[in-house]
């Protein structure tokens, strides 16, 4: 095949690993239409911003520094390279966590009216979670009503966003030694409008102007996204909309099918999915498909909101961020339903060429260009009923071929923290213990948590495949969620018989459970089930007694948004190693860089590591676990296979 070459001679196999994009991008030039890989191949990053060396907080500036001589200067009101990127990360950090508060609030809001009865189109679905919820934050359960322990516990959880003083509920979830850590510095949350709030108020100029003083309240406003906001968007949609429980799905875009009306819902808030599948199972709608020559209407995910209905309901999911624009250039998409976050203003374009009805739907994300159908959730199926009807309408009128690539990964996906439990304990023995068991006695070294986005700065998969390969090989358990989940999906991770690809260790454990090496969790707000489970394993005993004790690291490999930057703060501030790649909005040789990368840790509390390489990230990790480890005491129980870089890339270059 000879591939056009855009402005710059980039070739379409250097920008993903996915065949599905890759030839979805094949055909996208064909067709003469611009992708977000083109723009990123044809824009140089801002090399000031990249290294977070410029300022414009105020009109006196702005103001840019010498990442190469990052003490030679300071701005024109005196602030230094380490203030101002200790706001700026501030601010990257307040804005994701303001994101994921966002959502997890209006799940509340809408738990509220289905318990208040004002919204009869959603109901209760786990009622066995809500009870267990509410009486590990402290409310009585015994001898209630549903609906007076569902009252409660949104009065309490609404403490998350709005309380002034004290501590965020779900600081009762957190392992004492850890909470004592947090308590030391003066960083456990309050509500998340007051941090946010705070953390703005701080990065004004003229305000906090010590790093050292910056980051308290930069850790203090993550963890009011971790432990606040998005574990309350977690936990309410599981006590909506049910608690996931493993489920076979197929991942990529062979999931849609030439001959049905495709439609697919991109964004992050499981609510308008919900009424999705409503829609197009309703019967109405169905013979509508028909009458139109359908075969029928085909429903898939794509990011985040995908991959969370994906774990809780099966639905198949068409791929992640850096697919959104390719999976239209199949021609097949008869609408694309967006509601919030991670929705790529481009997309309007790539609709428009191949007539493909994009549809906003959230008040507080429209698209200029695009057609906006508001979702209300007191009406929810007049807005998704309307969608299933423009979708049918495109079907019937399809102007262009259709390419689909025909490729799935098929793989198993829903495991929530209830269904780990099961799994490892039995129902009758629910418990942590079999896992902490198996790390003891070494054959699981540790657990990873591999998250986040695709950026089209790299590879697309490459970085996420990789590494979690090398972990794997290394017995070290993967959890995941997000972009990163459904990247090691469609590279069939995700199945039981990728057990084969584990370390002997965890070979065997995968292969006694029957479950993969790579355990879906689901969203990136569902990241709030690996912050429980870290929590679990250090109540199950054995492994220390705070989270930071624990042999576990965390990545966002290919990394994009300012939510992942909150997340990523969130797991160091809990405990965690956390390492990321493509590029870190650090200056380097910078005090405040010091801080991140090692001085948190001084603290009690995670650090943050950066590579974009994915054998060095996984070597990042894995020392660290070993680390862990040895400071348990445990590391002898293992038989050591140490992963010897040099030896292994002289293996790839013969
Ligand atoms: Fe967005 Fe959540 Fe990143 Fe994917 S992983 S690109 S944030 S959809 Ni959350
Ligand atoms: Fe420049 Fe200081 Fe204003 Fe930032 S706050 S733009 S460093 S003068």
């Amino acid at each position: 095949m000879v591939e056009k070459k855009t402005k710059k001679e980039i070739e379409i196999k250097d920008f993903s690993t996915c065949e599905a994009t890759q030839q979805m991008l094949a055909k996208a030039r064909r067709d003469g239409v611009e992708t977000h890989f083109d723009r990123a191949a044809n824009m140089k990053a801002c090399p000031i911003g990249a290294d977070s060396a410029c300022c414009k907080h105020c009109f006196m500036g702005p103001c840019r520094l010498n990442a190469r001589d990052p003490y030679g200067k300071v701005g024109v009101c005196g602030a230094n390279i380490d203030t101002i990127q200790a706001r700026n990360f501030g601010r990257m950090v307040a804005t994701g966590t303001a994101c994921h508060n966002d959502h997890g609030m209006a799940m509340l809001d809408l738990f509220r009216d289905v318990v208040q009865g004002k919204n009869k189109d959603y109901q209760i679905k786990d009622t066995i979670k809500l009870e267990a919820l509410a009486k590990e934050i402290g409310i009585e359960t015994e001898d209630r009503s549903v609906k007076d322990i569902a009252m409660d516990l949104y009065h309490e959880l609404e403490k998350t966003y709005t309380q002034v003083e004290g501590e965020i509920p779900f600081a009762k979830r957190v392992p004492p030694k850890t909470l004592e850590t947090w308590r030391k510095h003066n960083i456990v949350p309050r509500g998340a409008m007051r941090e946010i709030m705070e953390m703005l108020s701080r990065t004004h100029i003229g305000m906090d102007q010590d790093y050292t003083n910056i980051i308290q309240q930069i850790s203090r406003t993550a963890l009011v996204d971790g432990w606040g906001g998005s574990m309350v968007a977690t936990e309410i949609s599981d006590i909506l909309f049910g608690t996931p429980s493993p489920v076979s799905v197929e991942v990529n875009m062979g999931v849609l099918k030439e001959d049905q009306v495709n439609i697919i819902v991109h964004g992050h808030e499981p609510n308008l999915f919900e009424s999705m599948l409503a829609s197009v199972n309703s019967p109405a709608m169905i013979e509508s498909a028909k009458e139109a020559g359908a075969k029928g209407i085909n429903l898939a995910g794509m990011c985040c909101s995908g991959a969370e209905v994906m774990s809780r309901h099966g639905v198949p999911h068409a791929g992640n961020f850096s697919s959104t624009e390719p999976v239209i250039v199949t021609g097949a998409v008869d609408a694309m339903a967006v509601d919030v976050q991670c929705i790529q203003q481009a997309l309007v374009d790539v609709a428009k060429c191949y007539d493909t009805p994009l549809i906003t739907t959230n008040p507080r994300c429209k698209l200029d260009g695009a057609t906006h159908v508001e979702f209300d959730e007191h009406n929810p199926m007049a807005c998704t009923d309307e969608i299933v009807i423009k979708a049918i309408s495109r079907f019937k009128n399809r102007k262009f071929p259709v390419e689909i690539p025909q490729k799935v990964g098929v793989g198993v996906h829903g495991f929530s923290n209830e269904y780990i439990n099961y799994m490892l304990g039995g129902s009758f023995r629910a418990s942590y213990t079999p896992l902490n068991e198996n790390i003891i006695n070494g054959r699981i070294r540790g657990v990873a948590g591999v998250v986040g986005c695709t950026n089209p700065r790299v590879r697309q998969d490459y970085v996420h495949v990789e590494l979690v390969k090398e972990l794997i090989k290394n017995d070290v358990l993967v959890v995941q969620t997000g972009c990163s989940q459904i990247a090691l999906a469609k590279a069939g991770l995700t199945s039981p018989e990728a057990a084969v690809l584990a370390g002997d260790g965890l070979r065997e454990v995968c292969e006694t459970v029957g479950m993969p090496p790579v355990l879906g969790l689901g969203s990136c707000v569902d990241n709030t089930r690996i912050l429980i489970a870290c929590s679990e394993m250090v109540r199950t005993g054995g492994l220390g007694d705070s989270i930071a004790d624990l042999p576990v690291a965390g990545a966002a490999p290919e990394y994009m948004s300012e939510k992942a930057i909150a997340i990523g703060q969130y797991f160091v501030a809990s405990g965690v190693f956390t390492v990321f790649g493509v590029t870190f909005p650090i200056t380097k040789g910078t005090k405040f860089e010091e801080l991140l990368f090692k001085g948190l840790e001084e603290q009690g509390m995670g650090k943050w590591g950066f590579s974009p390489d994915p054998y060095e990230l996984a070597r990042m990790m894995i020392a660290h676990i070993d680390k862990k480890r040895q400071a348990l005491g445990i590391d002898k129980a293992r038989e050591r296979v140490l992963m010897d870089m040099s030896d292994r890339r002289d293996i790839e270059a013969a």
